[in-house]
């Protein structure tokens, strides 16, 4: 898959180390994804995890799934792992005794549930058990350690796993701070929670992941860019156009360093030949 970050540069940039797999409560090796979008399956309501509700597809990425709730809206999606254990093929709650209820803030009233549940499972395509996995047991322990690198799911904006580190530890949590985003996104989670990957694990899984602080990197870049617009055409002796903003004697913009993967076009503002 096609990777624009080089955790290995980056990992020697910032001098850190990665937190090892056997931290995480992960596969070794990420679960093959056999969902289909459309796919209909049972989930418990990640707003109500005492009830079991029915899940459609809506997009896969990697090895996670959009599911939302039959029967609520669009705004409460919400992602799940195909090794996840809240997840099951139709017909395991009526198996363990149990009802599917519907989700909360079902859209329609109360009565209608049992005629709603037929319409929507009647010729549904279920995901078959085949391509449910089984959930990876997790360690015993909290053997994470402060500065260690991670990849975790961004809780604001689930669909992302960014560049993460652990920035503190205490009993079984971790504060997963995000590298470059000043605290803005950052949470405690417990050690073996499924929202968190050992460094390469969106590599190994071909799920997409975000490096580290784009968006302050573009306007760093971008400063730069003018700066060396600016000296440029002095040191030349180039006629300089010069704009009313331009001012030669303003300080240079702090120094940055940029990880980028050697093949990645970075588009107009990098020189990629340096
Ligand atoms: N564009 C969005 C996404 C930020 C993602 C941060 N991930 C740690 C924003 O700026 O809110």
């Amino acid at each position: 898959t096609f990777q624009t970050f080089d955790w290995e540069e980056y990992l020697r940039e910032t001098k850190s180390i990665p937190a090892p797999q056997s931290c995480f409560k992960q596969a070794p090796s990420p679960p093959v994804n056999d969902f289909k979008i459309g796919m209909k399956l049972e989930a418990l309501d990640p707003r109500n995890v005492t009830s079991t509700c029915i899940a459609t597809v809506i997009s896969v990425l990697g090895p996670r799934l959009r599911l939302r709730l039959d029967g609520s809206d669009n705004k409460n999606d919400f992602w799940r792992l195909v090794d996840s254990s809240e997840i099951h093929p139709i017909g395991h709650c009526e198996k363990t005794g149990g009802m599917l209820q519907p989700p909360l803030g079902f859209r329609m009233n109360a009565s209608s549930w049992p005629m709603f549940l037929l319409k929507t499972l009647n010729g549904a395509e279920m995901a078959p058990s085949k391509i449910f996995q089984k959930e990876p047991i997790g360690p015993r322990s909290n053997n994470f350690q402060v500065g260690q690198k991670l990849e975790a799911v961004d809780k604001k904006n689930p669909q992302l796993i960014c560049t993460a580190t652990v920035g503190a530890v205490k009993n079984d949590q971790i504060h997963v701070t995000f590298d470059g985003w000043r605290g803005a996104f950052d949470y405690w989670c417990r050690y073996d929670s499924r929202d968190i990957f050992p460094v390469g694990w969106c590599a190994k899984s071909g799920h997409p992941m975000q490096p580290p602080v784009l968006n302050i990197l573009y306007k760093i870049l971008l400063s730069q860019y003018r700066f060396k617009l600016r000296t440029t055409a002095i040191s030349s002796n180039i006629p300089d156009v010069q704009s009313p903003e331009a001012d030669t004697s303003a300080p240079p913009p702090p120094p940055v360093t940029v990880h980028f993967h050697k093949t990645c076009q970075g588009g107009p503002l990098f020189d990629t030949t340096q």
